[in-house]
């Protein structure tokens, strides 16, 4: 093809997956590019900008654990970074490591084609060949807004959490919608509220939300990590979360209310999604589930000062947990100011956006902007958008009519030397993502070096294992509360996408020690030539 660029690798992003990927690959000598399409790296971290977008893990675990002066020199001031302290970082570590000369911006990868053993991958600016090529395209890239009758009509702004602009926006003054409650809108509510002078939210399914109790890193806290840092990564990478904080396996029912009260006082005053680790059976037993439930219920019960809006806000319609748990400063307070007012759509959902703000089927509201914090197409939606074609034309949509299957999340049958970061079928959203990236980044390199050591140069999943992969991953799905959740990691909330739950909830230890014995047996269950 002569007006492509050859490498050996094709990498598709430049977020955190794909920035590490780069400096792997050029660590073992082979050509490598990202194809980045934003004006900048940082992925999920460059796009979403909304007020009050922070990290709900700690910044002193979600950070690169692969080079040991970056991880000494960076300094964090927060207990868990801010969006633009971590588009920072990930902006350091392009420059630290001399990324950025092998990274082109401004191009979208439109389709990707397996033909002739390479991978003709096709873009905005010009088409690139990799003998292999990694999605390193994050797994919620792709933002969903609802398709609301008259949404051109409307005079104000209209934003999306997920696409927000670079220079910010002022609210001072303004009426504002906020469509949806899930961790972007909870984020984002109560900043909002400061500025505006009226904010309504409008709020299907109420959702859980634990205080993150943020402040500014102490340098002791800072010293505790630092000091043995590669101890405990090493913990964290054998967690079930890739997040190191403390674990109890007791079960629920097997304490007295007392102590259990006690146990989960404890973990509200920790902050954090740590609290889902309060006991060991929160996420399989329906029963110790709702004792966690009703002690937030009650707190939210506290925090409000309306009755009506309290309940309102109180989740009942999911096992907590099941649905992403969020991480909040001062949400559910923000309901006591006078400038907030929730909307509950449920028997009364939107109808269609105005000229002058939002219909719903009960009352017409109207605004000077509406902010849509309504999520992604999550873990698939970015990757069929794209054209992926695989061995004799396999299209990834039809591969994946049924829903996502892989070997392990890392490759699909029929798509030889195509990796997934991150991909259905690993822990990915379940899991500290810089944790199950770098796992994931290590294994492929890995991979492609000991393929490179024995002169082979195809690797693809056996239809068997991917098979029987599958087949575990929903054994160990079901046998957890999380089906059982209306939520993105099931795909509901993509109106046609199947329903299966997506990532691997086996845990990111276990998952690694699994990844790990495949590739000490040879990388059983994949074809090699
Ligand atoms: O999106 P979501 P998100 N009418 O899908 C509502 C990660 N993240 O951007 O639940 C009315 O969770 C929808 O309602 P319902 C994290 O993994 C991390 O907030 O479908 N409402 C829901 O309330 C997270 O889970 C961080 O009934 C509609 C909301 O929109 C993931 O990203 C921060 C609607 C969407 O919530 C996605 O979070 C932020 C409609 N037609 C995000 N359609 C941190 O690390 C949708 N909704 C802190």
């Amino acid at each position: 093809m002569q007006d492509a660029e050859h490498f050996d690798v094709v990498i598709v992003g430049a977020g955190f997956a794909g920035l590490y990927l780069l400096h792997r690959l050029r660590g073992q000598g082979m050509s490598a590019v990202a194809l980045e399409a934003a004006d900048g790296v940082g992925g999920t971290w460059y796009w979403n900008r909304y007020p009050g977008a922070r990290c709900d893990v700690e910044s002193m675990q979600y950070s690169y654990s692969f080079d040991e002066e970056l991880q000494q020199e960076w300094r964090w001031s927060e207990r868990f970074a801010t969006q633009p302290e971590i588009l920072r970082y990930a902006n350091h570590v392009a420059d630290r490591f001399d990324l950025r000369r092998d990274i082109r911006f401004g191009t979208r990868v439109t389709g990707a084609e397996f033909e002739r053993d390479r991978w003709l991958v096709r873009t905005t600016a010009g088409r690139f060949i990799g003998r292999f090529c990694v999605m390193a395209t994050g797994c919620l890239s792709s933002t969903r807004m609802p398709d609301f009758p008259g949404l051109e009509s409307f005079r104000g702004k209209t934003y999306h959490t997920g696409q927000w602009p670079h220079e910010g926006v002022d609210f001072t003054g303004q009426r504002v919608g906020v469509v949806g409650t899930g961790s972007s809108a909870i984020q984002s509510i109560p900043v909002i509220a400061e500025q505006a002078a009226h904010v309504h939210v409008f709020q299907r399914t109420p959702n859980f939300s634990i205080p993150a109790h943020n402040r500014p890193l102490d340098e002791a806290y800072e010293r505790s990590w630092k000091d043995v840092y590669a101890e405990r990564r090493r913990k964290a990478r054998m967690m079930r979360t890739g997040i190191d904080y403390p674990v109890n396996q007791a079960s629920a029912l097997e304490v007295e209310p007392s102590e259990r009260q006690r146990i989960y006082e404890d973990r509200w005053a920790l902050g954090s999604t740590s609290f889902m680790a309060a006991f060991g059976d929160l996420i399989t037993d329906q029963a110790a589930n709702e004792t966690a439930a009703e002690f937030v219920r009650g707190k939210i019960r506290a925090a409000v000062k309306d009755p009506a809006v309290a309940e309102l806000l109180c989740p009942d319609n999911h096992p907590i947990g099941t649905k992403r748990i969020c991480v909040d400063t001062g949400y559910y307070e923000t309901f006591n100011r006078d400038n907030v007012t929730l909307v509950n759509l449920r028997g009364a959902p939107i109808e269609a956006i105005t000229p002058e703000g939002l219909r719903t089927a009960e009352a017409s509201y109207a605004f000077d902007s509406i902010v849509f914090a309504t999520g992604f197409d999550a873990m698939t939606g970015t990757l069929l958008a794209m054209d992926i074609r695989g061995e004799g034309g396999l299209r990834l949509e039809d591969a994946w009519a049924a829903g996502p299957v892989t070997y392990l999340g890392l490759m699909v049958a029929g798509f030889p030397n195509l990796f997934t970061v991150t991909g259905p079928g690993s822990p990915s959203v379940l899991s500290n993502m810089i944790v199950s990236i770098e796992q994931h980044v290590d294994w492929i390199t890995d991979a492609l070096a000991w393929l490179r050591g024995r002169g082979l140069t195809r690797m693809q999943a056996t239809e068997q294992a991917q098979d029987e992969w599958v087949r575990h991953a929903n054994e160990v799905a079901h046998r957890t509360l999380y089906p059982q959740a209306n939520s993105w990691y099931m795909g509901v909330n993509i109106p046609g996408k199947p329903q299966v739950f997506m990532p691997y909830i086996g845990g990111v230890g276990a998952y690694r020690q699994i990844c790990d014995e495949v590739a000490a047996e040879g990388y059983r269950g994949f074809a090699l030539s």
